[in-house]
């Protein structure tokens, strides 16, 4: 069974974020999202969600595409996840380009093309959310 395994805030979930769990499932057998909590998304994003860890996790799991959801703590949490969850393939969108090429000592890095004119910053301002 091939293991696939991805990481994001996933705030406001659109079909951006499905474009790149759909593909992320379709290179494996099951998928793990790991989620960024709130905290790690102030303290380290400076991001406020719109939606709480807890809601932003529930979306994630009605998806067919998800098979688990763990939190996202820390950026360094991703060498021990590869090996904890026996990682076959990490994937992200290519906003992230080779900032995770030292996982590919463990295990196959893609990055996979975003959908370009979708994006939460983008739903927040045509809707005038703060
Ligand atoms: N994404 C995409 N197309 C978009 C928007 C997002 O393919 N139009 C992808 C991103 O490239 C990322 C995933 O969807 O792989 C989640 O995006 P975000 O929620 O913005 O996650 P990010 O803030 O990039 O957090 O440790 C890694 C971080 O947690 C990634």
């Amino acid at each position: 069974m091939k293991r696939v395994i991805t990481y994001g805030t996933f705030d406001l979930l659109h079909y951006g974020h499905i474009n790149l769990l759909k593909k992320a499932k379709s290179l494996g057998d099951y998928l793990i999202v790991a989620l960024s909590t709130d905290e790690f998304n102030w303290n380290e994003k400076r991001k406020k969600c719109y939606f709480t860890y807890e809601e932003r996790k529930g979306l994630l799991e009605a998806l067919r595409y998800v098979d688990l959801v763990i939190p996202e703590t820390c950026w360094e949490q991703k060498n021990t996840d590869v090996t904890k969850y026996l990682i076959d393939i990490f994937v992200m969108g290519d906003d992230w380009e080779n900032k995770f090429d030292f996982l590919q000592q463990k295990c196959e890095v893609k990055y996979l093309p975003r959908t370009p004119e979708i994006s939460t910053t983008k739903i927040k301002s045509d809707l005038n959310l703060r």
